[in-house]
């Protein structure tokens, strides 16, 4: 079942049945403002940080669903009736109106045809300011003129995320609304700059700042009090629960248009005024819009692909790009999921979100790898979630904080030992390190200095010799790097026992390492990470390798998980897909272990994490066996390790099953089963529930995860084949064998590549003929070319 599709041409993806089953969300905003939308426009707004800056309420996990959200209420002022202009929260019959929601790239456009009007709501934030604009256009399309009664609605939060949902009896009465001139002001006293405004481009009729005067009592957002009666009541107050209610009347001529601008801001009056001066002007908004525009144009145009899978296009050319940079961009806790319970970054994840788009941000992932080098202990190991500012020397003490909340883990409590490190965290950020290199040829970030968390300094190549030297020194009885308090799987505890996944990232961070290191003339440290790299090979064939595929670990007690003679626990995605993807695995042990992975974890929905789900508690293993069999990473399909198959089956050559299991995972082959998936299909999800669940196929936990970034990283990488290296543009494909070819333009370095892939032969893997504007090269890579070149690249596989 169908509720939308995907306008590539405004890259748009368009929810024409807006019943969907769960919400369908979007982000706003591409600096410190960002707000958290659905398909009906609930959801939140924040400014800088999720957790103490929320600026609207939301309640999440509730019923209504996703309610309260930015709202705009339309009444017929001659008949009384109203309606929302993004279905809910009034929601209107859907048989008698036509509700759209078009979710762009930061925007979100809501647009509804009742009664004989056409009203359009978009939400979007100017990248110049901290402001959400409104947006609102209204066309009458009846014979007649008519008499509206606009209103907007969105509740304001007590800011901290614990005080919007306990602790009463001090927020009750500490935040307060005032309305001067058309701005409405909303504070909490005790904050410094603990301001908001809400104000238009009109001169309002009315006005409510305290929300149940406006909704009335016994009622909800479903039939404000004051809209039934078309008319606010002029309510502020010091104490109790705020709202932005402005009320404009306005009369439309039969065929005519009308356009209201709302403003959402930080900071009181002083700077409404200047806000609404600036956004009163309907050229400067347009401006404005179109600016985002160009701005995703510019991030998309770094890589645009065209091959013979209209899906991947679609994906890789706007959407995973654009998931991929939201979670670069904000992390993981702003979304309905986590709702902004907890904030800071999370090493493992930030890493990967870092390396995964270098090309299309290089500042953000320059600034989240020095936020992680600060993260990281002398002793090699990150910290596993932390505040950046807690280390970060311009960092200005935080305002945000409310006296009366139970602060969050501080700085000295965070840094922990080695009971609570997980094992894989920091090794990510090699790859992140040097795949920012290739990307910028930025070599002297290796010298710049770095402070650790615990004190002292150390430039950013010391850094790293210290994560692998932290890999190198904790490994078990039998030479595999230690569990700790988890790998990259949180719900794997094998504490002192051994992780196989650590070995192998352990081998593969090893291998960007000792490149780098050869490649800036360090030798000696080439050759000393190269002899360990070769006996983690050695002892990981040795111990792991169990005949058909490879175990997923020992633990403390000493025995092997995800072996052949598990009943369930059988067999482990992450170790098969490691073992080969980090060059430990031979091709005949990567061949038959990816094999097994085929065999037992493949369903049309993508791979699930492990085959067959745990049922019985086992705490040798970890939580992972407490959780429901088919759920999360008790054997769902976990997005985020798909990935992981991919670019494993493309460095065996086999470009055909490489694909099979893209596709299966791929959330826009999906658009037609939303009656299984019922979550987005323009993002990928974190997980996918497993053949040992009854609800097969149902997608969860969409946008912030780490599937977007490693989708895009494999898919690009490793099935198109396009990376930069140190100083050349290396392509070398990996496609299914029916495909004749694709095309490409990527930007690197200030140099434009439009890339043309032949494979006439029908070849997965191999390239035959590289050429350079016509011109053979040797070696098969295009060296780095002239700033603001254009050139022509073939590539002629066989
Ligand atoms: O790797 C983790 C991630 O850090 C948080 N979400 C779950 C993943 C798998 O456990």
């Amino acid at each position: 079942m169908q509720y939308g599709y995907f306008d590539n041409k405004k890259r748009e993806y368009v929810i024409n049945r807006v019943d969907v089953p769960v919400s369908w969300t979007n982000y706003i905003g591409v600096n410190e403002m960002c707000g958290v939308l659905n398909h009906t426009a609930g959801g939140y707004l924040f400014y800088k940080s999720p957790e103490y800056h929320r600026i609207t309420r939301f309640r999440p996990n509730g019923v209504p669903m996703d309610r309260p959200g930015h709202y705009v209420y339309v009444r017929d002022d001659d008949t009384g009736e109203y309606w929302s202009i993004s279905w809910q929260p009034v929601g209107k019959p859907l048989d008698k109106a036509r509700y759209e929601c078009r979710h762009g790239l930061s925007y979100s456009r809501y647009i509804c045809d009742y009664n004989g009007i056409n009203a359009q709501q978009t939400l979007f934030i100017p990248i110049e300011d901290p402001v959400e604009l409104w947006d609102v256009t209204l066309h009458n399309s009846s014979d007649r003129e008519r008499h509206l009664s606009i209103f907007s609605y969105c509740e304001f939060s007590f800011h901290h995320i614990e005080m919007d949902n306990k602790n009463h009896q001090m927020s009750l009465y500490a935040s307060g609304s005032s309305y001067q001139d058309g701005i409405i002001q909303y504070d909490l006293f005790y904050e410094e700059d603990g301001y908001q405004f809400f104000t238009s481009n009109f001169t309002p009729d009315g006005y409510d700042c305290v929300r149940d005067a406006f909704l009335g009592s016994y009622r909800t957002e479903t039939n404000p009090l004051a809209v039934e009666r078309g008319a606010c009541s002029g309510s502020t107050e010091f104490g109790g629960n705020h709202c932005a209610v402005l009320h404009k009347k306005v009369s439309i001529q039969s065929g005519e248009n009308a356009r209201l601008l709302f403003m959402l801001g930080e900071q009181g009056y002083e700077n409404a005024k200047v806000m609404r001066k600036k956004y009163s002007d309907e050229a400067t908004v347009d401006r404005c819009f179109a600016d985002l525009a160009k701005f995703w144009d510019d991030k998309l145009s770094r890589l645009q692909v065209n091959t013979p899978n209209e899906g991947m296009n679609t994906m890789l050319n706007i959407w995973t790009l654009y998931q991929s940079e939201i979670n670069v961009m904000f992390s993981r806790f702003a979304s309905f999921i986590e709702v902004g319970g907890r904030t800071g970054l999370g090493y493992r994840d930030t890493a990967q979100d870092a390396m995964t788009v270098p090309h299309s941000n290089p500042q953000k992932c320059r600034q989240r790898i020095i936020e992680l080098l600060r993260g990281l202990v002398t002793q090699g190991y990150g910290l596993h979630l932390f505040q950046p500012e807690w280390f970060d020397p311009q960092e200005k003490k935080q305002s945000f904080k409310s006296p009366t909340v139970v602060p969050t883990p501080n700085k000295s409590q965070m840094i922990h030992g080695l009971e609570d490190t997980c094992a894989d965290d920091a090794l990510w950020l090699i790859a992140a390190i040097v795949e920012y290199i290739k990307e910028t040829g930025e070599f002297s970030l290796l010298d710049e200095t770095v402070t650790y968390a615990d004190g002292g300094s150390g430039t950013v190549y010391e850094h790293m010799t210290k994560i692998l030297d932290f890999s190198t020194e904790q490994v078990g009885a039998n030479g595999i790097c230690k569990g700790l308090r988890a790998d990259w799987n949180d719900c794997l505890n094998l504490g002192g026992g051994e992780s196989a996944m650590v070995s192998f990232l352990h081998y593969w961070a090893l291998q960007y390492f000792i490149e780098l290191a050869c490649y800036v003339g360090k030798t000696e440290d080439a050759a000393k990470y190269g002899a360990i790299a070769k006996q983690i090979k050695a002892v990981s064939e040795k111990v792991l390798w169990d005949g058909k595929w490879y175990a997923r670990g020992i633990t403390a007690k000493g025995r092997k998980i995800g072996v052949q003679s598990d009943s369930e626990g059988r067999v482990h995605l992450e170790s098969n897909a490691w073992a080969v993807l980090s060059g430990v695995a031979g091709k005949e042990h990567g061949e038959l272990c990816m094999d097994s992975v085929n065999e037992y974890l493949y369903t049309p929905y993508g791979l699930m994490l492990v085959a067959p789900a745990y049922s019985t508690p086992d705490d040798d293993i970890g939580f992972v066996t407490r959780v429901y069999r088919g759920v999360k990473e008790n054997g769902s399909v976990f997005s985020h390790s798909n990935p992981w198959a991919w670019a494993a089956e493309a460095k065996l050559g086999r470009g055909t099953r490489a694909m099979k299991f893209y596709d299966a995972l791929c959330p826009y082959h999906q658009n037609n089963l939303i009656e299984i998936r019922q979550s987005e299909p323009y993002s990928y999800c974190q997980f996918i529930m497993g053949k040992d669940h009854t609800a097969h196929g149902r997608a969860r936990h969409p946008f912030m995860t780490g599937s977007g970034g490693w989708s895009y990283f494999a898919a690009t990488r490793f099935l198109l084949g396009i990376r930069p290296d140190f100083n050349h543009l290396m392509i070398d494909p990996c496609i299914p064998s029916h495909w004749q070819g694709f095309t490409a333009v990527r930007k690197w370095r200030g140099a434009t590549y439009n890339i043309t892939v032949q494979n006439p032969n029908g070849v997965e893997k191999g390239v035959k003929t590289v050429l350079l504007a016509g011109k053979t090269l040797e070696g098969g890579a295009v060296p780095c070319q002239p700033t603001g070149s254009v050139n022509d690249v073939t590539i002629i596989m066989g």
